[in-house]
């Protein structure tokens, strides 16, 4: 790490452009060094700009986006389950392209009660069992009973389905569908996280076809690894109302220019996980002031729509005051819609959300993880915002 431009966490002012003096960059300003003063320009300029930079520095340009082979096969019709309070129903999303097929499956649990009901859409990237609890078994991490009884829908897909999280040099999931010979590959070639956001907005394009599910509310959420796909799928498909990053940290929600210590950084990540992130990631390992981006610039990217980013006491690792200060630095945009960004510029305290705004930021107690506090807080937002009607 070159610790002369890195931020430092402790005690100094934010000034504006700049965080505790390192400047990071900015938001509202034009690639050509032009301020951003209207929905327009931002729309129009700024957040292609962004969008662009994160496709080619960071995630990766998908070969395809909706491919045209792209099929929906009713697996399971729906099932009443929880005792007569939900339908279940499993989905088959297919496709195939010059490689070979693939297909991602999908449990959603969709509430009798609420039509059309709101939904969560979880990236599942812990196991494939943990994409779908067994009845009568809690599973924190997907608490289905409790977001049904609070009137969600809880939707969920494997995301090894997509692509399997081991550096397999692209010759597997959907890099081999779509792009069969990995030696064509070039330094803005997806990488696994973006070929999971695909993944999820391919589900999106179900929940389109689907009544029972109100496609103008509908999160994506997901945990640690999860937490950086479900950001930029939140970021580069406005079809997500909602976008919850858990715990996400080094090329998630946290600023990568900031120095905090025990935090995970660019050259770590991109060598344990080399499959992760597109080629051209790796030349900013311990070379963060040339990044032409910063991770306040991926939040901005979903505004104006709402954002929730949430880190856990324990968790140096992913840099808590890296990810909150990202949604600080966000805010900017969603003023320039007249909305609110992140209400509070201060590191809050642990259990002490902030939820006023449209970007919403909880730091829980304990380790890292997807926890109960979290999918309430997640769930309390979502109510707050959507003003949807709680059927407890
Ligand atoms: C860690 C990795 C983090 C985070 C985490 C997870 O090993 O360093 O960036 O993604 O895995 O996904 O649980």
């Amino acid at each position: 790490m070159k610790q002369k431009q890195m931020l430092r966490a402790s005690g100094l002012a934010l000034v504006a452009g700049s965080v505790w003096g390192v400047e990071l960059p900015d938001v509202l300003k034009t690639a050509d060094g032009k301020t951003v003063d209207s929905v327009t320009v931002w729309e129009s300029v700024r957040r292609p700009e962004i969008l662009e930079l994160f496709k080619t520095q960071e995630f990766g340009r998908n070969p395809v986006e909706r491919p045209a082979s792209l099929s929906f096969e009713a697996v399971e019709a729906g099932t009443e389950v929880l005792e007569g309070k939900a339908l279940r129903k499993r989905v088959n999303i297919r496709y195939s392209g010059p490689g070979c097929a693939g297909s991602i499956r999908v449990t959603a649990f969709i509430p009798k009660a609420v039509k059309p009901a709101p939904a969560f859409l979880l990236i599942c990237t812990m196991t494939e069992q943990g994409s779908e609890p067994a009845p009568g078994v809690k599973n924190p991490v997907w608490p289905v009973e409790e977001i049904v009884a609070r009137g969600y829908a809880a939707l969920s897909f494997f995301a090894g389905d997509v692509d399997p999280d081991t550096f397999d040099g692209f010759t597997n999931g959907a890099h081999s569908v779509f792009q069969p010979d990995p030696k064509a590959r070039t330094a803005d070639s997806w990488g696994t996280l973006a070929a999971w956001a695909w993944g999820a907005s391919r589900i999106m394009d179900w929940i389109e076809t689907e009544p029972l599910i109100d496609r103008t509310r509908v999160a994506v959420i997901g945990h640690s690894r999860g937490g950086k796909t479900a950001l930029w799928c939140g970021a580069s498909d406005t079809r997500f109302a909602l976008t919850i990053s858990n715990d996400s940290g080094c090329g998630g929600a946290k600023l990568n220019r900031m120095d905090l210590p025990k935090s995970e950084h660019i050259a770590r990540i991109t060598t344990a996980f080399p499959h992760w992130f597109c080629e051209n990631f790796k030349k900013y390992g311990d070379n963060e002031a040339v990044l032409p981006l910063d991770q306040h610039m991926l939040v901005a990217l979903v505004a104006p729509r709402l954002a929730y980013v949430a880190s856990a006491s324990e968790d140096a690792w992913a840099g808590q005051e890296g990810e909150f200060r990202s949604c600080v630095l966000a805010s900017p945009v969603w003023r320039l819609y007249g909305k609110k960004g992140l209400v509070g510029d201060t590191f809050p305290a642990v259990a002490k959300p902030l939820q006023e705004g449209c970007v919403g930021y909880h730091l829980r107690a304990g380790k890292h993880d997807l926890e109960r506090y979290d999918w309430d807080r997640y769930m309390d937002f979502a109510d707050k915002h959507w003003r949807s009607a709680s059927v407890h």
